[in-house]
């Protein structure tokens, strides 16, 4: 007898909103709270998917909203691939592409619930149909973002000593380019050799500004400098990515593959700071990294401060890269008061281990769920 082919049932949304342990100020909005998209898709054998699509303070970061993630999911993409084969996540992908615009982070969350119920129904881990993990721990950043220089260089200090980080992102941009650099700079003598030090400026500064700021960043020992200028400013970065030592990373320049190919043609970034949101999904990730690895620019897996879900899917696919020369930042459960998943995921020894077991390796705690959810969510049936 021919088995009958499983097919997606149901798509239901919820958003969470889940405090962050500190306020985290970035130079564009100052969050105190984390709303996050979480997706689950039901398949018609009883098999389930979960997948996360979020973004960092409302609209400030992006085009995309908590609330305009889910809009998209509810309104288009649930309708157009209820009813399809489970297993045909590239027909789904491909659907998406064609029917829904730009919210790459909408199509993301429910791309990887497809990968995670397509991986569960094979009994392997997401990773494996990336081609296999060739790494179980990733090197691991942190953010210093408290918007005072003492906290931040207190809570470095205790990282580098509990042996939970010794990479550290500095958030800068919000105050003037000198008052950063000596931020920057202090926080480099506080940690001295056993730590990294970068920066994000989350597009705040002119090309005028940043000249000055690489110059001073530099000179302060910070290694590298991320979206210094605004997205679209290809120019400009490309002028200060050749201009300087400082390696230049590419963050909200790079929404998927067209945009990783003109960064690399126009050499405007050294490293991809490879989001799988910002991507459009995993395997879109996956051909970001391609393009970087292929133009000989540096890989990093960056994040949109997802909770433990969207953390696990990144970290199926990052475990298959040969090389991420600048580590990852997946820290986002970290940053929230609260986590989702009834095993967290591992952080020790400067390190995140990728999550063991069938799918992208996460199951939800129901009552975490119950709990900060804004309202009762919304399904969408076949
Ligand atoms: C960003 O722009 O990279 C990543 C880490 C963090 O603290 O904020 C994000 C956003
Ligand atoms: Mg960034």
């Amino acid at each position: 007898m021919v088995s009958p082919v499983t097919k997606i049932d149901q798509i239901e949304t919820v958003i969470l909103d889940i405090p962050t342990i500190r306020g985290h100020v970035l130079s564009m909005a100052t969050m105190r709270v984390q709303a996050a998209v979480l997706v689950r898709v039901r398949f018609s054998d009883g098999s389930e998917g979960i997948g996360e699509g979020t973004t960092i303070g409302g609209l400030s970061y992006g085009p995309e909203s908590p609330e305009s993630i889910r809009s998209a999911i509810d309104t288009y993409i649930a309708p157009a691939v209820t009813g399809r084969d489970a297993d045909d996540v590239n027909g789904a992908i491909q659907l998406m592409d064609k029917l829904v615009k730009g919210n790459r982070i909408a199509r993301a969350a429910v791309e990887i619930a497809l990968w995670d119920g397509l991986a569960k129904r094979l009994g392997v881990p997401v990773s494996q149909l990336f081609g296999g993990a060739v790494h179980d721990r990733l090197p691991v950043a942190w953010t210093l973002a408290s918007g005072n220089s003492d906290t931040d260089i207190a809570e470095a200090l205790e990282m580098i000593e509990t042996r939970r980080h010794n990479i550290f992102k500095l958030k800068i941009g919000k105050r003037a380019v000198a008052e950063d650099v000596a931020h920057v700079a202090r926080i480099k003598r506080a940690v001295g050799d056993a730590a990294s030090v970068r920066v994000d400026v989350n597009t705040a500064w002119s090309l005028q500004d940043a000249r000055w700021g690489l110059k001073g960043l530099q000179d302060a020992g910070c290694e590298l400098v991320e979206q210094p200028v605004p997205a679209r400013q290809r120019r400009a970065m490309a002028e200060l990515a050749q201009g300087y030592e400082i390696a230049v990373m590419a963050d909200e320049s790079l929404n998927g593959p067209e945009d990783a190919l003109e960064v690399a043609s126009a050499r405007a970034a050294d490293v991809f700071a490879v989001k799988v949101a910002q991507s459009g999904g995993l395997k879109r990730a996956s051909e970001v990294i391609a393009i970087g690895q292929s133009s000989g620019l540096g890989l990093y897996a960056g994040t949109m401060l997802e909770t433990g879900l969207g953390t696990a899917a990144a970290l199926h696919l990052f475990a298959t890269v040969e090389t991420l020369r600048w580590g990852t930042e997946l820290f986002g459960p970290l940053l929230l008061t609260a986590d989702i998943l009834a095993e967290p995921i591992v952080y020790r020894d400067f390190c995140v281990e990728i999550p063991q077991g069938p799918g992208i390796g996460a199951t939800l705690d129901p009552d975490k769920i119950d709990f900060y959810r804004r309202d009762g969510g919304r399904t969408v049936k076949a």
